[in-house]
């Protein structure tokens, strides 16, 4: 970023390995979020739960805070209080906010807006490989594979700068295989598309398995040297026969074997799944399942091969290594390990005794205040969780229900309007940092700006709380203090960061983790001759097909799937105030397949209310021949009467404890015609800025 008095400042390409210069929509607009009216710039208190929110000093504010976790830890214990962190922090913000809960607060109750996203896939890496890389190889290897298998993944929507790799590789003759209920853009451009019914991918999976031991295709000595398991695995899927597997996933049996063939006699072959493989009831077996499949098949450690999943948020991989997860400590480490326990509390200079145990997850956090010993005060760093959770109307009730609510945002989010206090935070080009990209590559922030008067970025607010609570430890409010203090906490854990320096970083154009000591280079391929499993062998995992929670019935006959859309990000609280993306993309819109849309009267643009067992929603009607009849596909970007998630099915992975996002049973009805105004929403603002 380029910035000369005065602002706004200047988005300009740089050569980077990763993206070569590109960015997105959202991200060559980023910069009219730092100096846009609806920033926040100073505290916000509520002096009663239905009063309106009012500027406060700092002092107050954080005043307010203390008071409340005091009051909440004498009256129910240090549980009562909880935390909620996010992917999009850095990797300094999202090692200090798993210390401050465990060493400040002393709860056990921390977890993160990963849980949503990435929790499935680094499950089932972490039982087969033992570590849990989103890619164990540079993106840049998706050029060189002969085949891809990509499922549930948009790339080109949801990560534009990364497809110009899959177009290399496209160019050259690679074969692209995408599964997906739509054919998207990316399915689009690729050889073949597999239009499952949503939910059916650990079917497809096993299925592909089944033909590829048919056929020949397994990799014997491969095998044989470097896993475990296959036997099982083999027993698992011998029931998965192609016609079988053709009346589960509406994929037939042609496509399947074609699929499987072009897999098993490529010379290079690369498995990706996303969130639309993933975000299910049965999600982390679903990525198992293409783990098998890979293995099988030989592929990772292989060059321009292998299984990996393609991490969603800006720091969607380092937000999940240091310690903001429930079960979780710095460098990948478990907190029921005694061994982790005595190293990290020896950095954090307490007694590993002290450091609590595991907490729950995120989608269960707002549920605590029910229970005696539940969580009263809950402080909420950066997402937004109403939402981006499942069932939101349960959340916001949930939500309202506690004692007290601490929000940090630079935007007034659907969240931080519910809270008793909020604090503004630091933008991206104002603060210094590290990220971990979905490579596994650490990279830099850097700080280019001042962030506006009155503003405090996330670290400087930790620390000032951790000192104002009397904690032991310390909490600096420098990044790259917190940043030696993070090697040293990860040294020796699976995400080894002890050799990673700023100056590195810099001089490399990032490094690799792991990376165990200054004078080593950094690992941008993994599995090459091992595995991080005890035995150093991969594990097969047999696993098995189940129906999703909620089969269409008579009353919800269709099937519901939510997902992105390039001009949008996540919750919206910041792509929906940019004001270049809102000419684009201002209209909430569900795809429906015309065939649908005729038997239900419904026009193009005709407003359509959504309805499933949780509530309803109103989008405005996109009719696609892309999409299957039986299924619609809503954007989850906005909240009020458009927010998918008033839809979506809370039901968990009971291993990963991911939401089911991706598939409920919905009903479809017209309500209005194409002149009825837009459903949307604007994001919160202020009280005084909606009056004026
Ligand atoms: N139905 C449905 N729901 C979904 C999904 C889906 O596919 N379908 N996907 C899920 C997935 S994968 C994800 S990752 C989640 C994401 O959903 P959210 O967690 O809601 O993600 P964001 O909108 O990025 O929220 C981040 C908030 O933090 C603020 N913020 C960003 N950086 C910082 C910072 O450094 N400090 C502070 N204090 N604030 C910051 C932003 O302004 C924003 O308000 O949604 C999940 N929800
Ligand atoms: N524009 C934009 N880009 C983003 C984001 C954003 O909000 N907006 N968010 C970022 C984040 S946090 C993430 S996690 C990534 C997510 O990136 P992706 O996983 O690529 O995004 P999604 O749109 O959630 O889902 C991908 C595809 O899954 C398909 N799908 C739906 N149900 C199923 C199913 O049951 N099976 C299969 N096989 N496919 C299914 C959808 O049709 C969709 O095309 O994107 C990142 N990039
Ligand atoms: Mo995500």
């Amino acid at each position: 970023m380029r910035v000369e008095p005065p602002r706004p400042p200047v988005i300009e390409p740089a050569e980077f390995p990763t993206n070569r210069g590109g960015l997105c929509a959202k991200g060559w607009s980023a910069a009219e979020l730092l100096d846009h009216p609806d920033r926040l710039t100073t505290p916000l208190v509520r002096d009663d739960r239905s009063g309106p929110l009012r500027p406060a000093t700092w002092e107050e504010a954080l005043g307010r805070v203390v008071a409340a976790i005091r009051r909440a830890r004498s009256d129910h214990g240090p549980a009562a209080v909880g935390c909620f962190g996010g992917g999009g922090l850095t990797n300094e913000k999202a090692y200090q906010l798993g210390k401050f809960a465990r060493v400040a607060l002393r709860t056990p109750h921390i977890d993160y807006n990963g849980r949503f996203c990435m929790s499935s896939a680094a499950t089932a890496a972490n039982r087969a490989f033992g570590i849990d890389r989103g890619l164990p190889f540079p993106l840049a290897d998706i050029a060189g594979a002969r085949v891809v298998l990509l499922v549930g993944s948009n790339p080109a929507d949801t990560m534009p700068p990364a497809m110009q790799y899959f177009d290399a590789g496209r160019a050259a003759g690679a074969a692209h295989i995408v599964v997906d209920p739509r054919r998207s853009a990316t399915a689009g451009g690729g050889a073949l598309h597999l239009q499952l019914a949503p939910g059916t991918d650990l079917a497809l999976a096993n299925g592909l398995l089944h033909i590829a031991i048919r056929e020949g295709y397994v990799d014997k000595a491969y095998v044989d040297s470097r896993t475990t398991g296959f036997d099982a695995v083999g027993a698992a899927v011998a029931a998965w026969w192609p016609d079988r597997v053709e009346r589960v996933t509406g994929v037939g049996e042609a496509l399947l074997r074609r699929t499987a063939q072009l897999l098993g006699t490529a010379p290079s072959a690369m498995i990706l799944t996303a969130r639309g493989a993933e975000q299910h009831s049965n999600g982390t077996d679903t990525a198992q399942a293409y783990i098998n499949l890979a293995l099988a098949l030989g592929l990772p450690g292989r060059p321009h091969s292998g299984y990996g999943t393609v991490t969603g948020q800006g720091n969607g991989q380092g937000g999940r290594e240091h310690g903001q997860k429930a079960d979780q400590l710095p460098g990948y480490r478990r907190i029921d390990d005694p061994a982790a326990r005595a190293h990290v509390a020896a950095v954090w200079g307490v007694d590993p005794a002290d450091l609590p145990g595991p907490g729950v997850s995120a989608v269960e956090t707002p549920d605590l205040p029910g229970p005696p010993g539940g969580v009263r005060a809950l402080l909420v760093l950066p997402p937004t969780i109403a939402v981006p959770a499942p069932d939101r109307d349960r959340v916001r009730a949930r939500l309202s229900a506690l004692d007290f609510l601490a929000v940090s945002d630079f935007f007034l989010s659907d969240t931080a309007a519910l809270a008793d206090v909020v604090l503004p935070s630091a933008q991206w080009a104002e603060e210094e940092g590290t990220m971990t990209n979905l490579e596994g590559r650490v990279i830099r922030r850097n700080r280019v700006l001042d962030p506006p008067a009155g503003v405090l970025d996330d670290l400087a607010m930790l620390a000032a709380l951790a000192e104002r609570l009397g904690s032991p430890g310390h909490f600096s409010a420098d990044a790259r203090t917190v940043f030696e203090e993070l090697r040293r906490a990860s040294a020796g854990g699976i995400a080894d960061y002890a050799g990673i320096s700023y100056e590195r970083i810099e001089a490399e154009q990032g490094v690799f983790w792991p990376c165990p000591a200054p004078d080593h280079p950094g690992n941008p391929r993994l599995f090459a001759d091992q595995f991080a499993t005890v035995d150093g062998r991969a594990r097969f995992i047999p696993v098995d097909h189940r129906e999703p929670a909620e089969p269409p019935d008579a009353e919800f006959p269709y099937v519901l799937t939510t997902g992105r859309i390039m001009q949008q990000y996540q919750s919206g609280n910041q792509t929906r105030r940019s004001r270049s993306l809102r000419l684009t993309a201002d209209d909430p819109k569900v795809e429906l397949h015309p065939d649908l849309a005729r038997r239900l009267g419904i026009g193009a643009a005709d407003l359509v209310q959504l309805r499933t067992r949780r509530g309803t929603a109103v989008f405005r009607a996109y009719l696609t021949d892309t999409i299957r009849p039986d299924t619609v596909f809503a954007p989850f970007h906005w909240g009020g009467p458009a927010s998918a998630n008033a839809l979506t099915d809370p039901t968990l992975d009971r291993h990963s404890k991911m939401p089911a996002f991706k598939v409920c049973a919905v009903a479809v009805r017209r309500i209005g015609g194409p002149d009825e105004k837009a459903p949307a929403a604007p994001p919160p603002t202020l009280p005084s800025r909606e009056d004026g």
